[in-house]
Formats: structure tokens, C-alpha cells, sequence
């Protein structure tokens, strides 16, 4: 059974006014969220965190294939202001690396957290790559701007 409803003019303003209220309160608070968390307050370092993972796989032939990555890949910091990069070994025995362009370098080891400090002075990418995992490349970006 079809029941038609009326409504009147004044009723279907409210309901339009009350939806767009709810759109732009919905955008709002999406535009709140999307806010990128990592602007530093005041002057404090941009704290940004990067683990060691292990990709480990058996191809066709039975042969055991493993790769490892720093994640996230890409971080994204701010000129002028000092980053401080958390590096946390959660696969892998020793990752060493070197922070190309920007004079940084140290070793990350299972199970414990590498924190190195610097100041980007220019806009760029800069790759951080592992000295002992070469083939594949076990590499990660930051990207300052
Ligand atoms: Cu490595």
C-alpha cells in the first residue's frame, strides 16, 4: 500500500536548512580531521616515527624471497624546524643508514628505537637508505617542504 505525505513549504524549508546544517557540520568536522597532525607546536621538533618491516615470500621455485622497508616510505616534515626521527627495529637484526643531502646517519636494531635530531634547512626529497639491505633496496623518503 502507497501512503502519500504531505508537507508543507514551510516544514520542507526547515528540512533543507537542518541538511545543510548537517553537510557543513560533516565538512567541518572532515576538514578538522584532515588536519595535518604533525605542525609542531610552538617550537618544538616535528616527531615523526618510522619502524623496520620484513616482507618474506616463497616464489614458484621454492625459493624463500624477503625484502625490508622502512614505514611508512614517505614522511612529509617542514623546513626549518627540527625533525626528530623515530626509528623503531621491528624485523631485521641491524639496519644502518644514511639520510642522503642532509649529513644524518645511524643504526636501527630489532627491538629498539633509534633517535636522531635535524634541522632540514632546504625543500627537497631526501632518500634514507639502508647500507646493508642493497638488493632489494630498503629505502624511504622524507620529504621536507
Ligand atoms: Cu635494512
Amino acid at each position: 500500500m502507497n501512503r502519500v505525505v504531505f508537507i508543507s513549504k514551510r516544514r520542507l524549508q526547515w528540512y533543507l536548512i537542518l541538511a545543510v546544517a548537517v553537510v557543513l557540520t560533516g565538512a567541518y568536522v572532515g576538514w578538522q580531521q584532515s588536519k595535518p597532525t604533525t605542525a609542531p607546536i610552538g617550537n618544538g621538533p616535528q616527531v615523526k616515527q618510522v619502524q623496520t618491516v620484513e616482507f618474506m615470500t616463497t616464489d614458484a621455485s621454492g625459493k624463500q624471497q624477503e625484502a625490508y622497508r622502512f614505514d611508512p616510505g614517505t614522511i612529509v616534515v617542514q623546513k626549518g624546524v627540527e625533525v626528530e626521527l623515530r626509528l623503531s627495529g621491528t624485523n631485521g637484526d641491524s639496519h644502518p643508514f644514511v639520510i642522503q643531502g642532509l649529513g644524518v646517519s645511524g643504526e636501527v636494531a630489532k627491538g629498539k628505537t633509534t633517535i636522531v635530531k635535524f634541522t632540514p634547512k632546504q625543500a627537497g626529497t631526501y632518500a634514507i637508505v639502508c647500507t646493508a639491505h642493497t638488493d632489494p633496496p630498503m629505502v624511504g623518503y622524507i620529504v621536507v617542504q
